[in-house]
């Protein structure tokens, strides 16, 4: 009997330390792993050249990209719509709750995401530099507008949608990249609901498995 492909999402095998547990893979692998479903991972070295054509299958070079049989994804956000849709799960079944997951899986990555990496590219990419520093104070308080409105979406409720869904998934990653910075502390039901989310066994067992696949040497110079 011929075998079903295990999907494939590719990852890196080294990250500088500050990029552990934030590159965008993690997604994918944490959607898996909530469905208990196995996955493969193809991995390249972050500050190393991808290979000549993995342009044509990312057209940015950048990870996850996403192989099922004969569908090949670019996008976090679509890879995780792709997946929830194949396995009628990690949406809500209700249409309007669907709808609103979909939404927030949208806001995660082109509303609340922005102004995070906005703020990291100020402090960490470009760390020191003098001219971040205006940057940097103009970005805060949209930042914080930004995380302001999640907490309010969240009102009194677990999840954005309702139910644990692949919005939850979205925003939650999106907002680990604001782990050192203690701005999501500052609002007591989003810093509750990020703590609800991690300690999913299922985000625990992806982020353990994102770890153990940095295993590759570092670049000439990074080790
Ligand atoms: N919008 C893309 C962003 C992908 C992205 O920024 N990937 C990063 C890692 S998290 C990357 O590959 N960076 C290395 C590079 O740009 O060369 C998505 O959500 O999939």
């Amino acid at each position: 009997m011929a075998t079903q492909p295990v999907p494939v999402v590719t990852a890196f095998d080294w990250v500088p330390d500050f990029a552990k547990g934030l590159v965008r893979d993690l997604r994918v692998r944490w959607a898996y792993e909530e469905l208990s479903q196995p996955y493969a991972v193809e991995k390249f070295g972050a500050a190393t050249p991808r290979p000549d054509d993995y342009v044509k299958w990312q057209p940015f070079e950048q990870v996850p990209a996403f192989r099922d049989g004969d569908v090949e994804i670019f996008e976090s956000g679509a890879i995780l719509l792709y997946i929830a849709e194949k396995h009628d799960a990690l949406l809500p079944k209700d249409e309007a709750r669907r709808w609103r997951a979909i939404s927030w899986l949208f806001a995660g990555l082109n509303s609340v995401e922005p102004s995070c990496m906005r703020y990291f590219a100020y402090t960490v990419f470009n760390s020191g530099k003098q001219w971040t520093e205006g940057a940097t104070e103009a970005v805060v308080p949209l930042l914080k507008q930004k995380l302001k409105r999640v907490t309010d979406a969240l009102g009194g409720g677990d999840w954005l949608a309702g139910e644990f869904s692949i919005a939850d998934i979205m925003m939650v990653t999106v907002l680990n990249s604001l782990k050192e910075t203690g701005f999501v502390a500052e609002f007591p039901t989003l810093a509750a609901y990020h703590q609800r989310a991690t300690a999913r066994p299922a985000y625990q067992r992806a982020l353990a498995a994102q770890l153990a696949d940095f295993d590759g040497p570092p670049p000439p110079g990074r080790g």
